[in-house]
């Protein structure tokens, strides 16, 4: 039988419907990718802010390439799940479709997302920390393992730090620009995320208040279910298999 809420958002979908979706790391946690604060988060028994911003990379960079290096390590065994597959499938059959993503995973790229922003940057990328001026402003590094730690910068000899965006540290002005564009849509869904991290939260508020139908799927309650228009509570990868069924009534 299926939910009610979903039947009533599959209802408003239209061929021509302009449908912006947040992820999070919910989306990748049937791939069997830990999520960041949950009871087997990545973080658990560690505050971020030991590990995932600029002052603790100064501090301690091997560590902290320590711990990417074993992420990478763990996300390339990983496949992407039926979540980031219907989202994907979206991203074809919908031309207004834009994905804006948490996940510094690689997954919705790994399952052929279109129109995909990587709001906190990418695990496999990386740059140099002094910005020198031969390197690239970020570059793609997919090596496992790296072969140092701290990897070095081709360029000028010194460290490279990962291509994603820490506590403190402000989002690419591009990356805003388009995410703050797509927010001008009819329906935006927020996916398998905590909403606890801004900006990234603070995204669905204001497509409400631009006039799109707010969704939120989540296995459970966040502090963004009560202004969100509905929020469905389950394993995103089942909500998404069965609200992509119900758009395609065979
Ligand atoms: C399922 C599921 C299943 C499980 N199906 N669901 C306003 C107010 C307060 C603070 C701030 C504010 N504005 C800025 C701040 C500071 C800070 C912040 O937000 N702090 C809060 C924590 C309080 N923000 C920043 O610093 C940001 N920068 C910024 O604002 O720049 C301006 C500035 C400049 C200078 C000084 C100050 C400000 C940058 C934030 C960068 C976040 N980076 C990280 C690390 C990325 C690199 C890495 O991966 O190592 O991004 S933090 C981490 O959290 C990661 C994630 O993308 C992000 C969000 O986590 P997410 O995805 O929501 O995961 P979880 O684990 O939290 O939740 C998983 C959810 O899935 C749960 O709800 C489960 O129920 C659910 N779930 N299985 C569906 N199968
Ligand atoms: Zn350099």
């Amino acid at each position: 039988m299926p939910n009610d809420g979903l039947r009533t958002v599959a209802e408003m979908i239209r061929p021509e419907s302009r449908i912006t979706v947040l992820t999070g790391a919910g989306v990748s946690a049937a791939s069997g990718v830990p999520t960041f604060r949950g009871p087997d988060g990545l973080w658990r028994n560690r505050r971020p802010e030991t590990l995932a911003t600029a002052e603790a990379f100064a501090r301690d960079p091997k560590t902290v390439w320590e711990w990417y290096n074993w992420r990478r390590q763990v996300l390339s065994t990983k496949q992407p799940n039926r979540a980031h597959q219907v989202l994907a499938s979206w991203s074809r059959r919908f031309s207004g479709f834009t994905l804006v993503t948490q996940n510094v995973d690689g997954l919705h790229e790994r399952a052929g997302t279109l129109n995909l922003i990587r709001f906190h940057g990418s695990i496999w990328e990386v740059l140099c920390w002094n910005r020198c001026a031969n390197s690239p402003v970020r570059w793609w590094n997919d090596q496992i393992p790296l072969e140092a730690l701290p990897p070095l910068c081709p360029h000028c000899g010194g460290m490279l730090r990962p291509g994603v965006v820490w506590f403190g540290e402000s989002i690419d002005a591009g990356v805003i620009e388009k995410s703050v564009a797509a927010l001008d849509c009819d329906i935006f869904f927020t996916i398998g995320t905590s909403a606890l991290v801004y900006p990234a939260a603070a995204l669905s508020i204001e497509a409400k208040r631009r006039g799109a139908y707010t969704v939120e799927l989540n296995l459970e309650a966040t502090p963004s279910s009560h202004a969100v228009d509905l929020a469905v509570h389950g394993p995103a990868e089942e909500l998404l298999d069965e609200l992509n069924a119900l758009t395609n009534p065979s």
